[in-house]
């Protein structure tokens, strides 16, 4: 039985045939370093070339999950795409159709050249993904027939069976290469590394406040709530055995450590609270965790850095780079982690390790899926997102943050907490005012100092009275400054001003 074509069956078998094309990339590019995934290499290359105007748009309106609206704007335009390749294949203009499919796995195939650690094999997802997309159409066009409206008919059945085979082709071609991916994956790898014990552990946390005062931000963040922030679309998936880190540049003594090596040497543990540029006064890009690693200091004096050398570059596996002074190892404890909150560092947190230096922003300093530290010099090397607009030295600014009650939250007369966090790494919190409305300035109690680098929580009583509210909280750093309200926003060096909420009391 021929069904009469509609309208909408060619759009619809050009879905089909982008689907196994990508489903065919999916499989190719889970056989190889250096292969991937056509819509993330697009993804890279869109990410890598928005301005930080862009960027801090994104994060502000897709917070952390920037990256999968992303993903679906990318993929939204390819299906868009898919039902034009199909229109335009069985309405006899197949011509055009295979240019459009051509054209857009070249792009892909070019975005692909970009990526970090791509070669010429590179192009073969992109490559096979066209080639099957044609494939399949032109299997689909041979089972059609003309009809007299012009349009293309098929037999109903039988073109429900393609449908069903190639759909299932699709199906599996997907699992087989998520099978792959997962198979030689950092995820297992990861489960079963065994952390090195610190000549000391520190001490046990105190009991936390977080416990007693709902909704204020627990003082150590667990390594799930952790707030992540990457240009990796998908993340680096770091074969432990073969990884290295090198150490070079204007180095006397480059060195090199296989990941045992590395946690063979002596291991400390470090409370740091870090935080992104990017975190807009009262923003949630910023968290606190008990880290585990190796003194970058002791690793860099042993490369003997030549006296030119100002600068210390990160590189990841998937090239994203991040410098900072050498001369901020000035006794801090900049560490290469390989734990976080007793755990190997996450994959997401840059399994299987990153660099963490107390009081510079994660940008300049805290590359994770670390694979090269470089010794440079700023006026010859930039770090990923300087060009971009963001500056080249970054200290973290002193913040502070009313975690509770929350910004345009209705609260009920009578007394309530006011808390939340401030920090200040390295210099310390050393005091946190609350101003309600106009009245005076007043001390807030300060939680736990797990150490200088890390944040504080505060609280303090207050009598709500009804009526609108406004709160203001600052904070003042080991050095004495009390931060001032002259508001600046995240770009080019990082977010200022109070945090000040409103809330209506009934
Ligand atoms: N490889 C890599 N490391 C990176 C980044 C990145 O994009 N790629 N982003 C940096 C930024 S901007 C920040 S704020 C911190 C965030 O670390 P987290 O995701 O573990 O919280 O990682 C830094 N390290
Ligand atoms: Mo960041």
């Amino acid at each position: 039985m021929a069904i009469h074509a509609s309208k909408r069956t060619g759009p619809i078998l050009g879905v089909v045939g982008v689907g196994a094309g990508l489903a065919s990339a999916q499989l190719i590019s889970s056989f190889g370093h250096g292969l991937h995934n056509p819509i993330v290499s697009l993804g890279n290359r869109v990410i890598d070339h928005v301005p930080a105007s862009i960027k801090e748009f994104a994060i502000k309106t897709f917070g952390t999950s920037d990256k999968s609206a992303l993903v679906i704007s990318i993929s939204a335009t390819l299906l868009a795409l898919s039902l034009l390749i199909g229109k335009l294949y069985f309405s006899d203009r197949k011509r055009k159709a295979s240019t459009l499919i051509y054209s857009l796995a070249a792009l892909a195939g070019l975005a692909s050249l970009f990526d970090a650690g791509a070669n010429p094999f590179s192009l073969l997802p992109s490559i096979v993904a066209g080639v099957t997309t044609v494939l399949v159409l032109r299997l689909l066009d041979k089972k059609s027939s003309p009809s007299e409206s012009g349009m293309k008919e098929w037999d109903r059945r039988d073109l429900f069976k393609s449908v069903g085979i190639i759909g299932g082709g699709i199906f599996l071609a997907t699992s087989v290469g998520k099978f792959f991916q997962s198979h030689a994956s950092a995820q297992l790898q990861r489960l079963n590394v065994i952390l090195p014990k610190p000549l000391k552990f520190l001490p046990a946390p105190p009991t936390d406040p977080a416990l007693t005062i709902p909704g204020l931000s627990t003082l150590i963040t667990s390594n799930k709530e952790f707030y992540r922030i990457d240009t990796a679309i998908s993340v680096p998936n770091i074969d432990v055995n073969s990884w290295r880190l090198k150490i070079g540049g204007f180095v006397a003594n480059p060195l090199e450590f296989t990941y045992k090596e590395l946690s063979a040497r002596p291991v400390f543990e470090l409370d740091d609270t870090i935080a992104c540029v990017s975190n807009e006064v009262g923003g949630t890009l910023v968290g606190n965790a008990r880290w585990l690693g190796v003194r970058l200091d002791d690793l860099i004096k042993e490369a003997k850095p030549s006296s030119t050398a100002d600068q210390i570059m990160g590189y990841s596996s998937d090239g994203f780079s991040a410098g900072f002074p050498l001369a901020a190892l000035d006794g801090r404890d900049a560490m290469i982690a390989i734990g976080m909150n007793g755990e190997p560092l996450p994959l997401e947190h840059g399994f299987p390790a990153r660099i963490i230096v107390p009081g510079l922003y994660g940008y300049v300093s805290a590359t994770k899926w670390l694979t090269y530290i470089e010794l440079t010099r700023f006026d010859k090397k930039q770090g990923y997102w300087v060009p971009r607009g963001w500056s080249a030295r970054a200290p973290i600014k002193t913040q502070s943050r009313i975690d509770t009650p929350q910004d345009g939250g209705t609260l009920k007369a009578g007394k309530i907490a006011i808390a939340g966090v401030a920090w200040a790494p390295t210099r310390g919190i050393t005091r946190v005012e609350v101003k309600v409305n106009n009245n005076p300035w007043r001390d807030a109690t300060l939680g736990p100092e797990l150490a200088k680098t890390t944040w504080r929580q505060w609280w303090i009583d207050w009598a709500a009275t009804s009526g609108p509210s406004t709160i203001a909280v600052r904070a003042t750093d080991g050095t004495g400054v009390t931060q001032s309200n002259n508001i600046a926003p995240p770009a080019p060096n990082g977010a200022d001003g109070w945090h000040i909420i409103k809330v209506t009391v009934n």
